[in-house]
Formats: C-alpha cells, structure tokens, sequence
C-alpha cells in the first residue's frame, strides 16, 4: 500500500486494555460522588484525557467543582489507578500486539507509543515491552489532547519520517480525526461504525496484513 517506515501507536485500546482499570478507578470515584456511571459512560472516556474525563463526570452529575477540587479528584482517581496497575502483566496485551512489534523491529518499521496517558512508561515498563520503541510520546510530553495532532507529529519528528511514512493505528475517533487532519493513513482499531474517516478498520492487530500494508 506505501512505503511506510513507521508506525505510531495509541496504547490504551490498541497495544493493552487497560481501560477496565481505568473504569474500576472512575467507577470508585463515580460512587463516592454520586454520579451515575457504568462500562457505556465509560467508553467516552476512551482516548481522552484525565483532566477531560474529571470535567465529563463532574457534568453528568451537575456537581459543580471548584478548580482545585477537579484536580485533587482526579488525582484521587489516578492513585487507584496506579494501585490497579500494578496488577497488569503481559496477559493484558491486546491479540497481535507483541507479534505486530515483533515483526515490525524484523522488518526495519519504527515503531512509536502516541497516548494520552501520563502512565505510559509504568505500563510499558509493567507489560516488559518499552524497547520495542524508538519513540514514546505520552501525556506527560505532549500539551494538547487528540484530536490534536501533536503526539502524532512529535513522534513522527523523533523517527525522522514524513507524514506520508507514518501509519497510526487507533482505538479512538479523536485519534483517527488528528491523523486525518494531518493526511498520516490510519488504522482503526475497533468496529468501522465507531471509527469513520479510518483507512481501514479492523478488530484488533493479530488481524493486521502487514504485507499488504507494507507492499
Ligand atoms: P492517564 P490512550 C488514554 O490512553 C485512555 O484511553 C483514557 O481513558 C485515559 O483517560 C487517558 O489515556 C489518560 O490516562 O489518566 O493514565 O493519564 O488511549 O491515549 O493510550
Ligand atoms: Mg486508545
């Protein structure tokens, strides 16, 4: 399909599942609060970042929070978060996603991690997989949000490759809007439906062509 020479992944949907820890952790904070909130609610959560899920929540309560107050619940949150993770192991990894980083390192494809999460090395390290990158751009680099393109551009800027040479791989509509914004070819992950203006969508890595996407 083109002469890439790197891929830019997202995390959380796409290399680990880790959003049941993030709705275990949203779900203890939800109660203690008040707030109605169940697995649909969180799947808006997927993608976005912590400060943005603290303002989501805080809405469909009508809780109207001081500043300091959204930050220090959110922090709250995070703590049963880490807490969580220290429960995630290789298990975790989503189907194809250690054999797709495989291949790519044997086949001289870059790889990158471009997520919303300022945990990204505790999980990498957690999961055993950080050398796989040649570039890991996560929320503690990057100031803005997807569907802000930064993480994607930083990281394509660190692997020294064009646009054209990158491929994402996405689990999230905001992630597959930056790419488009900036004419990087992406894979969704996840169904078509949930994902438009993706390149081609499909259920999880251990899917992935890579002849046909390399050819
Ligand atoms: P943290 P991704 C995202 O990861 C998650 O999908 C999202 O649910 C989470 O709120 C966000 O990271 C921030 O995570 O609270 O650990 O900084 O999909 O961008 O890899
Ligand atoms: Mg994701």
């Amino acid at each position: 399909m083109g002469n890439y020479k790197a891929f830019l992944f997202d995390l959380d949907g796409v290399i680990v599942d880790t959003a049941k820890y993030h709705y275990l952790a949203w779900k203890r904070l939800a109660d203690e609060l008040g707030v109605f909130f169940d697995e649909e609610k969180n799947e808006a959560f997927k993608g976005v970042s912590r400060a943005k899920c603290m303002e989501l929540l805080a809405g469909w309560g009508g809780l109207s929070l001081s500043e300091d107050e959204m930050v220090s619940y959110a922090a709250r949150k995070n703590g049963w978060y880490v807490e969580y993770l220290a429960e995630l192991d290789e298990s975790e990894l989503l189907p194809g996603a250690l054999d797709t980083l495989k291949e790519a390192k044997r086949r001289g494809v870059k790889c990158a991690i471009c997520s919303a999460s300022k945990n990204t090395m505790t999980i990498l390290a957690r999961l055993g997989i950080a050398s796989y990158f040649d570039s890991i751009v996560d929320g503690n680099r990057a100031s803005k949000a997807k569907p802000d393109p930064q993480v994607f551009l930083m990281a394509a800027a660190e692997l020294g490759v064009t646009r054209e040479e990158a491929v994402i791989f996405e689990d999230s509509l905001a992630g597959v809007q930056a790419g488009n914004a900036e004419g990087i070819y992406v894979v969704g992950i996840g169904e078509e439906k949930n994902l438009p203006g993706a390149g081609v969508c499909i259920p999880d890595l251990a899917r992935l062509d890579l002849d046909k996407l390399l050819k």
